[in-house]
């Protein structure tokens, strides 16, 4: 088992440098968007669920940076040489970034979308702590796949992101089993939103580990593959935004949803009587 601090990055063209480099910049705009439109919806929620706007806020916060730094790295590693961008050993790209920051953000996610559903405090409790217990798991046992040189399907790549997928599916298992019933004692109108951000919560979690996949069918890769290091990077990085970002207005939609069936009152700034005619 070879187990590389960093990998040794193919030489790409310049349209592939730039698309990368582009969708780090996107992300980082919208994580920092996403941090401040979260901190102000607060104000639109019932007290009880603006700590699950916190965690939102959290969360792209934290992702905000990674992905500044994960710039900054890209930018280093790869200087402009007649037309093509050259990989600089002495500069190599850290994807460590990418995976610290998941171990961060990942168990936040799932702590995010408890929070919303206001348990009863030991029924949440429990709940959070297997969930992000197993999120964490996930992320730790799929580092090791993610920067071996070793990345056939029966190799070092492989042999992680199988392990790493056990807590994968204990963690669907929960969210489609003992939520279905969490979920069904919620009004229709809430029950729908829970149920969507469920659904988007399988497809963009389901995304990483196919994006995962993509090396182990890809000869020479990282070295000699530029497309899929390319399609690699560029993928995580939209699954993320949809992951963080997106999710996030999907958990402050419910949060909204829940605050007014409870009977607050969202607007501020209400029109007085004798400002009508
Ligand atoms: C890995 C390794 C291969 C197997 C599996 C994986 C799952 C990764 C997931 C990551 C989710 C990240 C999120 C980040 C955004 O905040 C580690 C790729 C199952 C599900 C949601």
């Amino acid at each position: 088992m070879s187990l590389a601090m960093f990998l040794e990055l193919p030489d790409l063209s310049a349209f592939q440098f730039n698309l990368v480099y582009n969708m780090f910049s996107f992300t980082i705009a919208t994580m920092f968007a996403a941090f401040v439109f979260f901190v102000l919806a607060q104000k639109n929620l019932a007290p009880k669920y603006r700590v699950s706007m916190m965690v939102s806020a959290l969360v792209v916060l934290i992702a905000g940076y990674h992905y500044f730094r994960i710039f900054g790295s890209w930018d280093m590693a790869y200087a402009l040489e007649g037309g093509q961008y050259v990989f600089q050993e002495d500069k190599p790209f850290n994807d460590a970034y990418r995976y610290v920051d998941w171990l961060l953000t990942v168990p936040l996610l799932v702590v995010e979308l408890v929070l919303v559903l206001g348990l009863p405090k030991g029924e949440s409790g429990s709940l959070m702590a297997r969930l992000g217990f197993a999120a964490a798991l996930m992320i730790i046992l799929g580092y090791p796949g993610e920067v071996s040189a070793n990345t056939g399907l029966f190799e070092t790549r492989g042999l992680w992101g199988f392990l790493s997928s056990v807590p994968f599916v204990y963690i669907l298992y929960i969210l489609f089993t003992e939520l279905s019933s969490t979920i069904q004692r919620q009004s229709g109108r809430v029950a729908k939103l829970l149920s969507n951000a469920r659904l988007l919560l399988l497809f963009t979690w389901g995304f990483y580990p196919i994006a995962y996949m993509i090396p182990m069918f890809v000869e020479g890769y990282p070295g000699e593959a530029a497309g899929a290091v390319t399609t690699l990077q560029v993928s995580y990085t939209i699954a993320d935004v949809a992951a963080k970002a997106g999710y996030g207005v999907l958990i402050y939609a419910i949060a909204k949803a829940k605050s007014e069936e409870e009977g607050y009152v969202v607007d501020e700034m209400v029109k007085p009587a004798s400002a009508e005619a």
